[in-house]
């Protein structure tokens, strides 16, 4: 195996909360009165719950102050966190359950690297809490993705080098915190599109001919 270990990213590579994510903040967005959609959804990828608001009230013309920054922040998270109770194993899919299970079987140590407070309620509510060998999200980083911190974290917890590591992320932010860590990247989904990681993966199953080493889904 070229890497000791992979880091997932987890909203967006394991499972979508995407679509959560966005019925939540237009919920806030039309409550404060200001301009969202789906392309503004996706500049909240890999960002943490404040910097999001920051971005949804870059099209709002008055100004917050810090308590109805944090009335909206929290709100938003309840919203979430009840949308959250829909998902169950069935959320994961069988390619990701089979992949995932061939890289353990071939020694790669497993890890989630993600921005989310709620990361290990989300492990929990698609029946992944006790599968990954660490897990680096929210609730143990000061600084969020495009910062290397949470993937350091990571590192830090498995035990294994950076240079060893790869990371699988969705988002942009996540793609540069890889690269800032000094760790290879394979990038799937809305992140193909920058060109910045190493890999673009058109399937996450494509991760085994990583792991293989043929070196077919690079760039
Ligand atoms: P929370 P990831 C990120 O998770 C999401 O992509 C991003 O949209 C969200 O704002 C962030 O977590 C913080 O989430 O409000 O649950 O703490 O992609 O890094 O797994
Ligand atoms: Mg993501």
């Amino acid at each position: 195996m070229k890497y000791q270990a992979i880091i997932f990213d987890l909203d967006g590579v394991i499972c979508h909360t995407d679509q959560y994510h966005y019925l939540a903040w237009k919920q806030i967005a039309d409550e404060i009165g200001v301009y969202f959609d789906e392309q503004i959804n996706n500049r909240l990828r890999g960002v943490s719950r404040r910097e999001s608001l920051e971005i949804i009230l870059e099209a709002y013309p008055g100004r917050l102050t810090e308590d109805e920054k944090t009335y909206y922040t929290e709100k938003k998270n309840g919203l979430y966190r009840s949308l959250l109770q829909n998902m169950s194993p069935a959320d994961v899919t069988a390619e990701v359950r089979e992949t995932l299970d061939q890289l353990r079987a071939q020694g790669v140590l497993l890890a989630i690297g993600s921005s989310s407070k709620n990361a290990k309620a989300i492990l929990k509510q698609i029946g992944l809490e006790d599968y990954f060998d660490a897990v680096s999200d929210g609730t143990n980083i000061t600084q969020s993705k495009p910062d290397p911190e949470v993937f350091l974290k990571a590192s830090q917890f498995l035990g294994v080098d950076p240079q060893h590591c790869l990371v699988v992320e969705d988002a942009r932010s996540g793609v540069e915190a890889a690269l800032a860590a000094n760790m290879d990247c394979a990038a799937i989904g809305d992140a193909t599109k920058y060109n910045l990681a190493r890999y673009n993966l058109q399937r996450f199953s494509d991760l085994l001919q990583i792991s293989h080493g043929d070196g077919s889904c690079g760039r």
